[in-house]
């Protein structure tokens, strides 16, 4: 244990049994859908990292650039003692550059992120680059009830929440997480990135990736059900499907079936009918007035907004 971190680590057993009973659920129902969050095991992680590289990725990039030009901008809006809560923390890259942008003993940074070894290595690269800074780390699902450290008095807490990871929560769940950001953030706000509607090409091409490292990330959920719960299934009997819909304006991930087989996982046996799928993401894409719209309904204040000039994508500055 590091001095000043308080590492809270997970039981990996009641990770898998929760991964367990969800995938049971997942394959009884109709259709097929299970949650995106079990993407991120360790090896799903550092696949997602490989995606925001990719070329056809443009969210990450864009993002990047939009808190190197603003970040004093951003931090402006915060207030002079902050309580930094990133939820979904996942490789601590881009809070670096709000960091960057805010004196060191002004902040508490508290990454939230449900995959513990992989927050924990994040938050060791970042101790060590940010001498100084309070880090407190807590492994959890923050869609879920969770306990944040205590803020000080005259402390405000803000929200960080990038990359449009709030475009996989159908809208019913994005209002439940605004909801309970805007009680937790309340008198801070919410800084939230998100993805636009743009060009359905642009959009097709991010999830369809030349190199396939999209295809892998998707595959990843089975490859955790065959190592972590032992499932069983033919090796090429899935395939990376990746599509947007307009009518809900959402990309939708599925794993589809390359022809007619069966799924065991212990002891049920699951059939899937050729090109049946098992559906993994929704990526909602949105308008800047539709998702302010959106957070006005859950208790925000709208405040400023960022967006790169080709309206791919925008920071939302949202108070609390
Ligand atoms: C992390 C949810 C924002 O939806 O673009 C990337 C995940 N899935 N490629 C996204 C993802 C496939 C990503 N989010």
């Amino acid at each position: 244990m590091k001095p000043g971190l308080d590492w809270r680590q997970p039981r990996a057993s009641a990770e898998s049994d929760q991964f367990a009973a969800d995938l049971h659920a997942a394959l009884s129902s109709s259709p097929k859908a299970i949650s995106p969050k079990y993407f991120y095991d360790e090896a799903g992680s550092r696949l997602f990292e490989q995606i925001c590289d990719l070329p056809e990725y443009y969210p990450t990039r864009t993002e990047l650039a939009l808190l190197q030009a603003h970040a004093a901008d951003m931090a402006a809006q915060f207030g002079p003692q902050v309580q930094l809560v990133e939820y979904g923390a996942g490789a601590l890259r881009k809070v670096r550059l709000l960091l960057d942008a805010m004196p060191r003993d002004a902040v508490q940074f508290v990454p939230v992120d449900i995959s513990g070894p992989h927050l924990l290595a994040a938050c060791d690269g970042l101790a060590a680059d940010y001498p100084g800074l309070a880090i407190q780390p807590l492994v959890a699902d923050f869609t879920r009830p969770h306990t944040l450290p205590p803020c000080a008095d005259g402390t405000r807490r803000v929200g960080f929440f990038p990359g449009s990871s709030i475009g996989n929560f159908t809208p019913a769940e994005a209002d439940a997480f605004l909801r309970l950001a805007a009680a937790e953030l309340a008198g801070g706000g919410l800084l939230i990135g998100i993805d636009l509607v743009k060009d359905h090409g642009v959009l097709h091409a991010a999830y369809n990736d030349a190199a396939g490292v999209t295809a892998a990330f998707n595959l990843n959920v089975l490859r955790r059900a065959r190592c972590e719960l032992g499932a069983e299934f033919p090796c090429d009997g899935f395939e990376h499907l990746a599509f947007y819909n307009p009518a809900y304006r959402r990309i939708e991930m599925h794993l589809r079936a390359t022809r007619a087989l069966e799924l065991q996982l212990g002891g049920e046996v699951y059939a899937f009918r050729e090109g049946e799928t098992l559906h993994t993401e929704h990526s909602h894409k949105y308008t800047v007035s539709g998702f302010q719209a959106m957070a006005q309904r859950a208790g925000f204040r709208p405040g400023a907004v960022w967006t790169d000039p080709q309206g791919w994508f925008a920071l939302l500055w949202l108070q609390a």
